[in-house]
């Protein structure tokens, strides 16, 4: 028996650095012969944010041909995007109801978002994305969800409903596992390091896109907010610096020790022109072969068709039993 797979990301903005050392690099490399991958661009998820309806079709298309171009094989894995399979919002709606209002006002993403809003302004789509991220997982009876660990709350709410939902209705989920990177899983904002690196930060120098031109690369890099000190270490108080080591360790397979030795005698500048080199050298093929990717959209199209077809199938099996314990 295969070990099942699942993750999903957003097209809410450019994909960052952030989402591919915290996802999507280890996504292609947990297609192996032990596992099947389901990989879902989260359009539905997107627009608990008012996104323009052009931008967020093109950008769903896009990301696709982005995860194809990080190495996900469709010959080896399920790639879909979620709203063509109707299944995640019918499962959700069931998840809804065996939901809780108080763990989800707990939820920290909940509160971040919705605390740049007045209350008439927070969607109720934001407070049950997590019941919705639920059902994208236990629809496929996921074993591991590869996330960062900004996600690991939602994991765990997850882990939950289906044990209640199991323990009410009988076994239908499998309870999920977590899979979080022991390095990377957290990368910062570039001008705010106390701060998660976003795809949907508005101030562009915060983040570093996987399509960003090696120059434009090297000057938010060179922009990044470091500290008064000049001492290369890896510290709690030395956030932006201890960034930079993250992301140059990630990049590189380096652990974080071997990356402080190597940057010993060294200034910020330095740092900073080194941990972008890296960075560009790690991104220049997959930046190549998105725009062979998207050079050819029937291809993509193709992919997606047979995604969705394929993701559909797995899910309605959920789906029938979930029905039919409870009564539809
Ligand atoms: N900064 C990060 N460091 C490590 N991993 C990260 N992830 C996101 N940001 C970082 C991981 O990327 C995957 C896809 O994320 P998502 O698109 O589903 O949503 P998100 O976590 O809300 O990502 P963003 O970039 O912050 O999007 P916006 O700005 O739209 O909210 C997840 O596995 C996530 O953990």
């Amino acid at each position: 028996m295969k070990k099942i797979i699942l993750s999903g990301i957003q097209p809410s903005g450019a994909l960052t650095i952030g989402n591919y050392v915290g996802a999507v690099r280890n996504w292609a490399k947990l297609q192996t012969d032990e596992t099947y991958c389901f990989y879902c661009v989260a359009d539905m998820h997107a627009i608990t944010v008012r996104q323009d309806p052009n931008e967020l079709r093109k950008r769903s298309f896009e990301t696709a041909a982005l995860l194809l171009a990080a190495g996900i094989d469709p010959d080896k894995s399920t790639l879909f995007i979620q709203s063509q399979v109707p299944q995640h919002a019918q499962l959700s709606w069931v998840l809804c109801c065996n939901s809780y209002m108080g763990e989800l006002s707990r939820m920290t993403q909940f509160k971040d978002k919705s605390a740049t809003k007045n209350e008439e302004n927070i969607n109720a789509g934001l407070f049950t994305y997590p019941v919705l991220m639920a059902a994208d997982i236990l629809l496929y009876n996921a074993d591991y969800v590869p996330v960062g660990v900004d996600q690991k709350q939602h994991l765990e709410l997850c882990r939950d409903i289906a044990i209640r939902f199991n323990n009410a209705y009988g076994e239908v989920f499998k309870v999920p596992e977590p899979m979080i990177a022991r390095v990377g899983a957290k990368i910062m904002s570039l001008q705010s390091p106390d701060k998660k690196m976003s795809k949907s930060d508005p101030n562009p120098n915060g983040f570093v896109a996987i399509m960003d031109e090696p120059d434009v690369i090297m000057k938010k890099f060179k922009r990044a907010v470091t500290d008064s000190e000049s001492v290369i270490e890896y510290r709690e108080d030395k956030l932006g610096v201890s960034n930079l080591l993250t992301i140059y360790a990630t990049i590189t397979g380096k652990s974080i020790e071997e990356s402080v030795a190597e940057f010993q005698g060294m200034g910020y500048g330095q740092l900073k022109i080194k941990v972008a080199e890296a960075v560009i050298e790690e991104l220049t093929p997959i930046q190549t072969a998105f725009k062979q990717y998207l050079a050819n959209p029937d291809y993509i199209s193709e992919v997606l068709e047979k995604g969705r077809k394929q993701a559909s199938e797995a899910a309605q099996k959920i789906l029938d039993k979930v029905f039919e314990k409870i009564g539809f």
